[in-house]
């Protein structure tokens, strides 16, 4: 028995240098993983200098929370993240997100119209069906995370800007 038993000391000794050795070689074949992903994102299709807005699924695979502070795009001359919120009369109306969106470690942060949205505003060009706009999300401690979003024609997402004092008239984002 005991020649057996010093192959199979040898052969976990081996086991361990093998193993060793792919743990060592694993950060240097492993890209550093994006700490923010971005799928289904479209932008809602607009005129030149209107208000429109683009949504999608922000996923987290890290431990920690997220927190995207803001978004820009060459697509608008302004951009904000936006939230929308039943009024004092239950209207739905959409206002910034100051503190930005937090998206949960191992979580989700979805973006759609009637909820959360980046808003573009101000169009340097329309966006017509079939575009694609490039958006670029600022994390907090992270570094920027570049969103493609195609145009897609939708009827709805017709929330009223916070603070307009007017009915929803349909022709804001
Ligand atoms: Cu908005």
């Amino acid at each position: 028995m005991r020649p057996g038993r010093i192959a199979a000391v040898a052969l976990t000794a081996l086991v361990g240098i093998a193993l060793a050795g792919c743990a060592a070689a694993a950060p240097a074949a492993t890209a550093a993983p994006a700490s923010l992903t971005v799928s289904d994102a479209w932008a809602k299709a607009a005129g030149a200098s209107e208000m429109t807005a683009a949504f999608g699924v922000l996923h987290n695979d890290t431990d920690a929370d997220i927190r995207v502070t803001a978004a820009s795009t060459p697509a608008s001359t302004s951009t904000q993240l936006h939230q929308t919120t039943a009024n004092a009369a239950g209207e739905m109306v959409m206002s910034e997100v100051k503190d930005g969106f937090v998206v949960p470690a191992h979580g989700t942060f979805p973006l759609e119209p009637g909820g959360n949205h980046i808003m573009l505003m101000g169009l340097t060009s329309a966006l017509v069906a079939g575009d694609e706009v490039t958006i670029t999300l600022t994390l907090d401690g992270g570094e920027p995370v570049e969103v493609r979003a195609p145009v897609k024609d939708y009827a709805g997402g017709n929330e009223q800007y916070e603070g307009t004092g007017e009915p929803s008239h349909g022709s804001g984002h």
